[in-house]
């Protein structure tokens, strides 16, 4: 016994909620910090899982340990993302409902990496239907494509995903996986044009330059140094020390196989990819008149498959329509460069979308008879909250973004919580924690919040800048405790604000977003004649991306934050439809390094993830509670009336136990279905009896705390 406390003592506790000083916040960091000083980077909250990011490899996910965890229930063995993995998929069977794993946690905090197990656990252990035998490598492979194309090198993270993405993984009746299917979420264009110092550009562009053979590069005019190009020095970090472009490259070619693109299909995708470069290095030149002309000569109008002299027309030329009749006026040299920018993220954010469909038809589901009975494991993993020295209108959806999704951790734990305690009978004590609606309210309220200002303002005929924005805010949302001005703050905030910024208090923390594009970003305009020239495109894909109807049809699109706010709205109703499992994830230092835990940082993350309120309401009455027959299976041998076997009704047998080990009455309770124990050391206790019985009773029982 004593040799098992030391232990206990060594790596705390596998569960939060099993420990003694639950309150206190410094007890709950204490035990993170020494479980992450052992690489035990996991831990439940009953069962949520924590994860810190090691920021190194770990032995721990391997296929040998995906068996250890097959079958096994919670907690019988130490926490680890695959006993989610095989949790979720053994509800999804024996219940029949339909499930997801959200996981969350800000930028470089873990969650790609942590999908990207979850999937792999279940490419590996699922049984795949006979028919679909390939079906596995392409869910995995659909990975590095995606990130090839929607992910990039921040401060925040080396690998950080620039788009949303929730993916169903389907399965038949027999548990076998038989499709799957993406949603994307807003890709940040705007990468495309510009980054950040010390950030890059999507990896494709990088990849595609360091791997590609040189008769390739030939075809598509491209040189290998990516100094060449305009596009992609912007953040002054085309090399990564960390990345290697190359390998990558090779892995994204093969993936493309794998998931069933033609030679053809890669060629003009790649060629598209270089047309971006190019535009990048497309110059204009002022002429004395003040009309814009092209100096630079490349082989744009070929790669993007158009003709070169309407490019050329279309990126120094704007149509209008007056009074029934069309005119063509030049584009001073501003409005060109930002034509030529335009086009730039239209062509790649289209070409993104146009991937993921592609993607989504190599796993679609052959609908069959027998199939019919689906069920579906969903997987959230989006940005992260990030906040910039220079925050816009990309920050402001990406944390808008996360606020929905603590909104539905709020939601559903505590919904949840609440009815396992009525269904099971037993009194519920209220645990108060902050409700971030009243952030999601101010983003997203029809009329007056902060995106129906924008549309306005968007809308609004006459002189509107992004400065009238503000005002407007100002005006309508100024008096909102969570939001902050120059103006407004009267000098009384600690950090200094620009006369261009609001402040938000975010769930997660103080953003200060600078207004500057934001009415050009929410617009998202691309030229009319631009797109008259693209959709006449020989690249099929890019004629599938630029649709003719688009350009007769004179109806305004839905803005980019309304389009966002509209899809996030719908994501909600699928998650609220589905039965979650959620994934906290925890970045322990800045600085991307192994073994450096910083105290100040992650103690921020446990506050605002609500973990500290998560136990609380785990623990509210009873720290632990479990399945009567999980329970009798487990503790079976500590009592002769239930060993070997317990015939009768399973409360009783549950009741024969605790009586047995001579629990009192103020200890535990019993539900209808799940016995509830108040304190940690009165489970300690029985786990420790086990512990003592295991020479009699063999290695079958494998203890774990
Ligand atoms: P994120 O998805 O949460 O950030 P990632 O999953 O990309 O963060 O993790 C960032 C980096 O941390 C990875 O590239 C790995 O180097 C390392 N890492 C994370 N989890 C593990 C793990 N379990 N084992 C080893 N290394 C890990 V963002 O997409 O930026 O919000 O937007
Ligand atoms: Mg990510």
């Amino acid at each position: 016994m004593e040799s098992a406390l030391t232990a206990r003592d060594r790596v705390g506790v596998q569960d939060f909620v099993l420990l003694e000083n639950y309150n206190s916040e410094a007890t709950f960091i204490e035990n993170l910090r020494r479980r992450f000083r052992e690489n035990l980077i996991y831990t439940y909250i009953g069962s949520v899982l924590v994860s810190v990011n090691p920021y190194k490899e770990l032995e721990i996910y391997s296929k040998q340990q995906m068996e250890r965890y097959r079958g096994v229930s919670f907690y019988e063995i130490s926490p680890h993302i695959y006993a989610i993995s095989d949790n979720t998929y053994r509800a999804m069977r024996t219940e029949r409902r339909d499930q997801c794993i959200l996981i969350s946690g800000e930028s470089g905090a873990g969650k790609t990496e942590a999908s990207k197990k979850i999937l792999l656990y279940f490419a590996v252990t699922c049984p795949t239907n006979n028919h679909m035998v390939t079906l596995g490598d392409r869910l995995l492979q659909s990975n590095p494509v995606l990130e090839a194309f929607g992910n990039a090198k921040t401060l925040r993270n080396d690998n950080s995903s620039r788009f949303g993405k929730y993916m169903d993984i389907q399965f038949d009746f027999k548990g076998a996986t038989m499709g799957g299917h993406i949603l994307n979420y807003l890709l940040e264009k705007s990468r495309v044009v510009h980054q950040n110092h010390g950030e890059r550009n999507f990896h494709i562009f990088y990849q595609l330059l360091d791997g590609g053979d040189d008769d390739l590069l030939n075809t598509l005019n491209l040189e290998r140094n990516p100094h060449s190009y305009r596009y992609l020095v912007k953040g002054s970090c085309a090399r990564v020390s960390s990345i290697s472009d190359k390998n990558n490259w090779r892995v994204v070619r093969k993936a493309l196989d794998v998931i069933g693109f033609t030679a053809e299909e890669v060629q003009k995708l790649l060629n598209i990819i270089a047309s971006v470069l190019h535009l990048g290095n497309t110059l204009f030149g002022e002429g004395e008149e003040g009309e814009t002309y092209i100096i630079t000569e490349t082989q744009l109008s070929n790669l993007l498959g158009v003709d070169g002299s309407a490019l050329k027309e279309a990126l120094t030329h704007k149509k209008l329509t007056a009074k029934g009749e069309e005119m063509i006026s030049p584009l001073n040299f501003e409005q060109a460069v930002s034509a030529r920018d335009a086009l730039a993220k239209a062509v790649y954010g289209r070409t993104f979308n146009w991937l993921v469909e592609k993607i989504n038809q190599s796993l679609a589901l052959k609908v069959q008879e027998q199939f019919k009975d689906a069920s579906v494991i969903g997987l959230l993993d989006i940005y992260g909250f990030e906040v910039l020295q220079h925050n816009s209108f990309e920050q402001f959806c990406i944390n808008y973004c996360n606020e929905k999704l603590q909104q539905l951790f709020i939601e559903l734990t505590l919904r949840s919580e609440q009815e396992e305690y009525e269904t099971e009978g037993i009194a519920w004590e209220t645990v108060q924690y902050f409700d971030n609606k009243i952030i999601c309210d101010l983003i997203e309220e029809k009329h007056k919040g902060i995106i129906s200002i924008l549309d306005e303002e968007c809308l609004r005929p006459g002189e509107t800048c992004d400065i009238s924005f503000l005002e407007k805010l100002e005006d309508i949302v100024g008096g909102h405790p969570h939001f902050i001005t120059h103006k407004l703050a009267n000098g009384k905030t600690r950090r200094v604000m620009s006369r261009e910024e609001f402040r938000l208090l975010h769930y997660a923390g103080e953003v200060n977003y600078n207004v500057n594009g934001f009415l050009d970003k929410n617009n998202d305009l691309l030229n009319r004649n631009l797109k008259e020239v693209m959709c006449q495109s020989e690249n099929q894909i890019l004629s599938h991306c630029f649709r003719r109807e688009e350009v007769i049809d004179q109806k305004r699109p839905e803005m980019a934050a309304s389009q966002f706010k509209n899809s996030l709205m719908k994501l909600m109703e699928i998650l609220m439809s589905k039965e979650p499992s959620y994934v906290r994830c925890i970045k322990p230092n800045d600085t991307k390094q192994p073994g450096r835990f910083d105290e100040v940082l992650v103690r921020h993350q446990v506050k605002y993830l609500g973990l500290m309120e998560n136990l609380r309401v785990r623990r509210a009455g009873f720290a632990y509670r479990r399945r009567f027959e999980a329970f009798l299976q487990r503790y079976k041998p500590l009592c002769p009336e239930t060993w070997p076997n317990w015939n009768g009704k399973l409360a009783d047998g549950v009741s024969a136990l605790v009586n047995h080990l001579g629990y009192k009455p103020e200890e535990y309770k019993l539900g209808r279905s799940k016995i509830f124990i108040r304190f940690p050391k009165t489970l300690f206790a029985t786990e420790d009896a086990l512990e003592a019985k295991k020479p009699e009773i063999g290695k079958r029982l494998q203890a774990s705390y």
